[in-house]
């Protein structure tokens, strides 16, 4: 692993740029970190106000669901509410300019912002849901409008909660999308991690899936993390900064 310089910066784009023009198959998966630049908050930071005193990682559970259904419901139309009103950045438009370019590019994602899609990318592999998107939590039946109660989430015609269509903590990922992202990494020959911390599986085990395919392995990320010592280029920039040199 290689340190973040701007050399090693140099080297990666260079890296990217011989793979997009040999028409390699590129995959990016992105994190949190992504969305920094739209005013999102990253999950741990998602804790504000009322929510401030929980652990994101308990809170997003079907537990936490059962046990205060409304807290949890709030939680999540707070958020949903604020990336409906946050805009895509320059890193998503750049994302979606490269796709457009290079057919062979696969995006996957590990955050529910839709913000990808609102700029434009196609085919965005969602690994843990989207927040924009509510559900019945027993019958699943989409529900485009609800009207907020006072006391409990709104319910399904069936009877039952509506809950976001996000994937919690202790829930298995979609398959289609789990399945999708692993032939994806191991189909690859260049994985570029973005703005994720690595800490939450199985999406973090992507990247060291596509390196044990013969993959080479760039992390951008303001700073280390789980992934940094297996990565071939570590390039410590913002994922907007990193992304618009793509462009
Ligand atoms: C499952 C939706 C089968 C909800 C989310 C194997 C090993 C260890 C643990 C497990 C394992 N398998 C399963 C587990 C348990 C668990 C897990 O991984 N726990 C963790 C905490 C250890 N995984 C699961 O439960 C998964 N299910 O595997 O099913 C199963 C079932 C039961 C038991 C075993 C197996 C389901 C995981 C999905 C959870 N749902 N989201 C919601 O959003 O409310 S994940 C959630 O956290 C986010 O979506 C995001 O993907 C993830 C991390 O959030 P953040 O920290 O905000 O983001 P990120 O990590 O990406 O960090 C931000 C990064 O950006 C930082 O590094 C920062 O430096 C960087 N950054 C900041 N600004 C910038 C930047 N980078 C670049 N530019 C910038 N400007
Ligand atoms: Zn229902």
């Amino acid at each position: 692993m290689k340190q973040g310089t701007e050399q090693v910066a140099a080297q990666a784009l260079e890296h990217v740029k011989q793979a997009a023009t040999a028409a390699q198959p590129i995959l990016f998966l992105t994190g949190a970190g992504m969305s920094a630049a739209s005013g999102v908050p990253t999950f741990r930071d998602a804790l504000t106000g009322l929510w401030a005193k929980y652990n994101p990682t308990e809170l997003a559970t079907p537990e936490a669901f059962a046990a205060n259904p409304k807290l949890v419901w709030d939680w999540y139309m707070m958020r949903k509410s604020m990336v409906e009103n946050a805009e895509p950045n320059e890193g998503h438009r750049v994302l979606a300019a490269v796709q457009n370019h290079f057919p062979a590019m696969q995006l996957v994602t590990q955050n529910v912002d839709n913000l990808h899609q609102r700029a434009g990318s196609r085919n965005v592999i969602e690994l843990h849901g989207n927040i924009t998107r509510i559900r019945c939590s027993r019958c699943g039946t989409p529900a485009a409008t609800f009207v907020e109660q006072q006391d409990e989430p709104p319910r399904c015609a069936c009877g039952h909660f509506l809950r976001p269509d996000v994937v919690w903590f202790g829930e298995s990922l979609p398959e289609d999308a789990l399945q999708q992202a692993e032939r994806a990494a191991a189909s690859c020959a260049l994985v570029i991690s973005i703005g994720t911390s690595g800490i939450v599986y199985p999406a973090a085990g992507l990247p060291q899936l596509a390196r044990q395919a013969g993959a080479v392995h760039i992390e951008v990320n303001v700073e280390p993390t789980a992934l940094s010592s297996q990565a071939d280029y570590f390039v410590q920039d913002s994922a907007a900064s990193f992304l618009q040199r793509l462009s």
